[in-house]
């Protein structure tokens, strides 16, 4: 027989299985995304919806908020009702619908219906995915972190592949054709999930590990019915006002991922059910929490402001060859795959010299602003109105992926170890909404991109990068004693 256990690079065959959905998933999600800037923007002779480029950058950016908003949905979702494999796989569904409304030539109702789809698909996807890897393995088992790594390299590769394949179809046929492959990517997804999914994953993530028990059933479907309510009081409100616009909308979403994490940190720090030593830890994790939202600030500006800049302000032609613009994309997961292996390496080199949690944060900080800096140097020797080397992009993400290799599998570590014991799901939520908080934030910050202000742009915020990483590192002390024996 066998030995399924260790059948993929030594690690449970389960792993292959939800990598490779993994995979697909984020092909199609980042495929999309490479393109999506651009086909809002591009004029309406050349197929695209001739939106303004800051709105259209606030609205990616705002997509990008509800991607990750929505895993707090898919989290309660396998909780409570259908376990994680039933979710994972309707979450594939909804995104692949998804894909394919935006492969039909329909403008901007598809490009909505989409939207919805894919933020309600991801939610339940993406974050049950990494719950059930973590459900691979047993408490003590030495393979879990190098089986989370692999899962980042697939999410990786697959955030690779999918900008120069639909990037270059959107240049050589058109955006729909483009849209289209992101479908197909999820399709192949689904397939090989079905296929595998019964015979090797965790019997347990067939069922919800805390079903929702009869007498809770009342209360929570009051809950739900009062959030409708407020949220429709709030949008008539809008309509009366004049502000139900699409700016106005966007507004009101980042007022509530900024919300949301205020309220789990105040609902999970008041809790009855939170030790004395867990609640000093969950204070613990309010400033990384805070690092963490300004650097993905930073790493997701790469698919607005970044794109923007290499769509308008780079060389794009080599020879006869015309880069596509969506290419650039491809940078962030190719650097993430090229460093993984070295930082491995280095933290176990390292072993217990190797600095806390909190100062790897504020390494983190630092470099995210250096990767700021380093474009205002192209903008201030040549001018905003020139076209500038492919390299000065290159630069930028090289750098800024040092940051995310010091901030990204770090906190998603220390997220788990410092969740409280009644509150894991939540806590990993939290790692998501960091993300989704960024995003949020970042819709009304991209408003003040434009080319005259750029330089300043950059400055500013790679300046407040670093005076964040100072703060942060004057109170690291705290912070570590907080953490309570968690490094
Ligand atoms: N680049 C990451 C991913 O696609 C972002 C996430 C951790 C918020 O998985």
């Amino acid at each position: 027989k066998r030995d399924v256990d260790h059948a993929f690079f030594g690690q449970p065959r389960g792993l292959a299985t939800l990598a490779f959905t993994e995979f697909w998933e984020r092909f199609s999600y980042y495929g999309m995304r490479a393109i999506l800037l651009y086909y809002m923007i591009a004029s309406l002779e050349h197929g695209g919806l001739a939106m303004n480029a800051v709105l259209a950058a606030s609205i990616v950016s705002i997509y990008g908020s509800l991607v990750y908003m929505s895993s707090v949905l898919g989290g309660f979702v396998a909780d409570r009702l259908w376990g994680g494999h039933r979710t994972v796989f309707v979450g594939g569904i909804f995104i692949m619908f998804g894909h394919i409304a935006l492969a039909v030539p329909a403008g901007v109702p598809a490009l909505i219906i989409a939207i919805i789809l894919i933020v309600i698909g991801t939610g339940m996807l993406k974050p049950n995915i990494s719950e059930m890897v973590g459900g691979l393995y047993g408490k003590d088992d030495m393979r879990r972190d190098s089986g989370f790594s692999l899962l980042v390299m697939g999410i990786n590769l697959g955030s690779f592949l999918s900008p120069i394949i639909v990037g270059w179809l959107r240049q050589e046929v058109n955006y729909h054709l483009g849209f289209s492959i992101a479908a197909f990517g999820m399709f192949i997804g689904l397939i090989i999930y079905i296929i595998d999914g019964n015979k090797y994953l965790n019997k347990e993530d067939f069922q919800a590990p805390d079903p929702i028990q009869p007498d809770e059933l009342r209360p929570l479907l009051w809950k739900v019915a009062g959030l409708i309510a407020v949220l429709v009081i709030i949008l008539v409100a809008m309509g009366v006002t004049g502000t139900l616009t699409g700016d106005g909308v966007v507004n009101l979403i980042t007022m509530i991922a900024i919300l949301i994490p205020i309220w789990y940190f105040v609902t999970i720090i008041r809790s009855k059910k939170v030790t004395k030593i867990e609640r000093s830890r969950v204070i613990s994790y309010i400033p990384l929490f805070i690092a963490a939202v300004f650097f993905w600030a930073i790493e997701e500006q790469g698919s607005t402001v970044l794109a923007l800049f290499a769509q308008n302000q780079t060389q794009l032609t080599l020879g006869s060859f015309h880069i596509p613009a969506s290419w650039f994309q491809s940078l962030n997961p190719l650097f993430i795959v090229v460093y993984t292996p070295f930082f491995a390496w280095l933290w176990v080199h390292m072993g217990k010299k190797q600095p806390s949690s909190p100062k790897k944060y504020v390494y983190g900080l630092i470099f995210a602003g250096l990767s700021y800096f380093a474009m205002m140097i192209p903008v201030g020797l040549f001018g905003t109105s020139a076209r500038v080397s492919p390299l000065w992009l290159v630069l930028s993400w090289a750098i800024v992926e040092i940051a995310e290799m010091l901030i990204s599998p770090v906190g998603l570590s220390v997220t788990t170890k410092l969740a409280p014991k009644a509150f894991k799901s939540q806590m990993m939520s939290m790692w998501f909404l960091a993300d989704s908080a960024a995003q949020a934030i970042n819709a009304q910050v991209v408003k003040l991109y434009t080319v005259q202000t750029e330089f300043w742009y950059f400055a500013g915020i790679g300046i407040a990068s670093v005076v964040l990483a100072v703060l942060l590192l004057f109170i690291t002390p705290r912070v570590e004693r907080l953490m309570a024996g968690v490094n």
